[in-house]
């Protein structure tokens, strides 16, 4: 195999303009748009890798950061590799780290070289930059992996922001010259530059002359209203090669990843259906339910009417309520697994739609469905 990641672009809804593709990895293909189930820790929580397949997972997303720091990037690749360890056998993408840094952890100075920091578990001073972000997503192993970047906080001033571009570009560069395994792991570049049409413009430029696998819009959903993302993306899906595949970073909201379709977005990733699921939310084609709330102690119907998920087959909210407020974990399995079936489901929904041509009317009767249109 000469290219480790090929994307298919079947067609684009005459609708929306919403495309309809195939991704080709070293561990299947999958239909796009998609939704990644987030495994940060090498498991996505809660769930065994046979239930992720019996929903139609096709890739899972997990992160650089955590898995350097444990069990260690080492120890994977003696496992061979991320896929066997976890014992995953379709796609993987690993997110490089900037991120997470940036989120999780305090103390940190960015300079040319990469970013110094104190690891969130102990304080230990560490240091990332793009070649050892390489190096680890080189022996972790994953299908794809992810160009170390900068995603600087919302908002950020116009002068930060050009810089942060400035540098995130030179990184990707040495991202792209560190890459040991470049017939086995394909890299996508990130795009920053905030809410500024001109830096968005000048980053997609930058990474699309250096020639990366995919793309992904990064710097959105951190903070920032709706319509400033739904904004971002018409002018920066639009930058990007047709030909590769588009990834939007940490999106989830049901609503976003719509919207993010209809934009021309490819690939989709969120901690929110196993996150809110821990906690007792759950996404349902008539909106969101909190399940721990007295209203549902004697509801025996399932978490959603329309779902034919093994949680909603077998359980009912009152039962799951139950086991939530008793701390029971098989609760937030149950939780959990309609979460991601919801999310995964959605986006074969949204690609039926996009063959029929008709995402639009699809979004206004689920937007109508979920309450996404009441004011
Ligand atoms: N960069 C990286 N990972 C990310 C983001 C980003 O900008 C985001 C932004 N929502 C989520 N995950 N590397
Ligand atoms: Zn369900």
């Amino acid at each position: 195999m000469t290219t480790p990641i090929r994307f298919e672009l079947i067609k684009t809804c005459r609708q929306t303009g919403a495309r309809l593709g195939m991704l080709h990895t070293p561990h299947g293909s999958f239909e796009t748009p998609m939704f990644m189930p987030v495994g940060t820790l090498a498991t996505v929580k809660t769930l065994a890798p046979e239930e992720l397949k019996e929903m139609g997972a096709g890739v899972i997303l997990s992160n650089t950061y955590h898995l350097w720091l444990r069990p260690g990037h080492d120890i994977v690749a003696e496992a061979g590799g991320l896929h066997a360890f976890m014992n995953w056998d379709r796609g993987i993408l690993t997110d490089s780290g900037g991120f997470q840094v940036f989120s999780l952890s305090e103390f940190r100075r960015i300079e040319e070289e990469g970013v110094y920091f104190r690891n969130h578990l102990n304080g230990d001073k560490l240091f990332l930059s793009p070649e050892k972000a390489m190096e680890i997503q080189n022996a972790l192993g994953a299908d794809i992996i992810m160009a170390f970047d900068e995603c600087p906080p919302y908002p950020a001033t116009y002068e930060y922001m050009k810089q942060s571009v400035e540098r995130t570009s030179r990184w990707a560069e040495r991202c792209l010259k560190a890459h040991r395994r470049p017939k086995e792991q394909g890299l996508f570049g990130i795009v920053q530059g905030g809410e500024y049409e001109d830096l968005r413009r000048q980053s997609a430029r930058d990474l699309v002359s250096l020639d990366f696998l995919g793309y992904a819009v990064g710097g959105l959903s951190v903070g920032e209203p709706k319509e400033v993302m739904n904004r971002v993306l018409e002018f920066t899906t639009p930058l990007l090669p047709a030909d590769k595949p588009r990834y939007l970073m940490g999106v989830g909201s049901p609503d976003s990843l719509i919207d993010g379709a209809i934009r021309g977005i490819d690939m989709f990733d969120c901690v929110l259906p196993t996150r809110i699921g821990r906690n007792g939310t759950v996404m349902t084609s008539e909106g969101r339910v909190v399940i721990k709330n007295a209203q549902y102690a004697r509801d025996f119907s399932p978490l959603d009417p329309n779902c034919d998920c093994y949680t909603c087959r077998n359980y009912t909210r009152a039962y799951i309520r139950h086991l939530i407020k008793c701390d029971e974990t098989f609760g937030i399995r149950l939780t959990s697994y309609h979460n991601v079936y919801f999310l995964i489901k959605l986006m074969e929904q949204v690609r039926q739609a996009i063959r029929e041509d008709r995402l639009a009317d699809f979004r206004e009767e689920f937007f109508e469905r979920y309450g996404f249109n009441k004011p």
